[in-house]
């Protein structure tokens, strides 16, 4: 019976970077009668709130997050059940089900898949992959809803985008009274999660002294760099894991 687990010997590459995703399962439908559109600042709470759980529980060292989905970035050396697939895959979808559904209180699923990395270079790229993602879906969301809300049916509005650049969508929005690059960070860019160290104030009861003791919290990051700058950003995280 045990060899029909057919899939369950597979682990994933040794010395590898893993970045698990996972995605909200028909989040479109989930979303369209309960959330904001195009975004939701509550959904987004939830959907950062995810991210942290999946950082901490997975011993990840950085996720980010855009629209219904999360990337979690984990360590070349990390062993997390053996590396086994199907358990990450599983767990990590549980874990985000579990989480945003008892944030939301509504029944949620999440997808999850694996991403290998052989380099740090690739790595960089696929941070940068999803963020330039993160961007194109803002603009086309803004653009899409604006219109809708200005009176265009689906048909009408799909029609009115497709095909089009980047300058004329910026323009549409503009005058519909919307500067696009002033709208949130965390629309157009994602935000980050990534522990930090902070110094925190004890008390020595043997020495009957004040002391100070380092800890590591998790800081979100709302303002992230962009396309260069981030993938600069992306390349200090991963330096700062090969020194630790
Ligand atoms: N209203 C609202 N919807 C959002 C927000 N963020 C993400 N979404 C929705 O989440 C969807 C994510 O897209 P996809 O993951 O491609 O689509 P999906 O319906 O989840 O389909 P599958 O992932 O294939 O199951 C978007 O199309 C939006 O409808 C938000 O802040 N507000
Ligand atoms: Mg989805």
């Amino acid at each position: 019976m045990r060899s029909l687990e057919y899939f369950h010997n597979l682990r994933l590459l040794p010395g590898a970077w893993v970045v698990i995703r996972v995605d909200g399962r028909s989040f479109s439908k989930f979303t369209e009668p309960r959330f904001d559109k195009p975004f939701d600042l509550k959904f987004h709470q939830m959907m950062a709130l995810t991210a942290e759980a999946l950082l901490q529980e997975l011993q990840g060292i950085y996720a980010y997050t855009e629209s219904d989905e999360i990337s979690l970035l984990c360590a070349p050396n990390w062993d997390f059940c053996d590396r086994s697939l199907e358990k990450i895959v599983s767990i990590s979808a549980g874990i985000a089900s579990a989480t945003f559904t008892q944030a939301c209180q509504h029944i949620v699923h999440f997808d999850s898949r694996v991403w290998l990395g052989a380099n740090k270079s690739q790595v960089i790229d696929y941070f940068r992959w999803r963020q330039a993602d993160a961007t194109r879906c803002a603009l086309n969301g803004w653009c899409y809803w604006t219109l809708r809300k200005a009176g265009k049916s689906i048909g009408q509005a799909t029609a009115m985008l497709e095909g089009k650049s980047v300058a004329f969508k910026n323009e549409l929005l503009f005058q519909h009274g919307i500067n696009f690059n002033e709208l949130p960070s965390w629309q157009r860019r994602g935000i980050g999660l990534y522990f930090e160290e902070y110094e925190k104030e004890g008390y020595n009861p043997i020495l009957h002294q004040a002391i100070v003791v380092k800890r590591r919290r998790i800081k979100c990051d709302r303002d992230l760099p962009m396309k260069e700058a981030y993938g600069e950003f992306i390349s200090q995280i991963l330096d700062s894991e090969s020194s630790s």
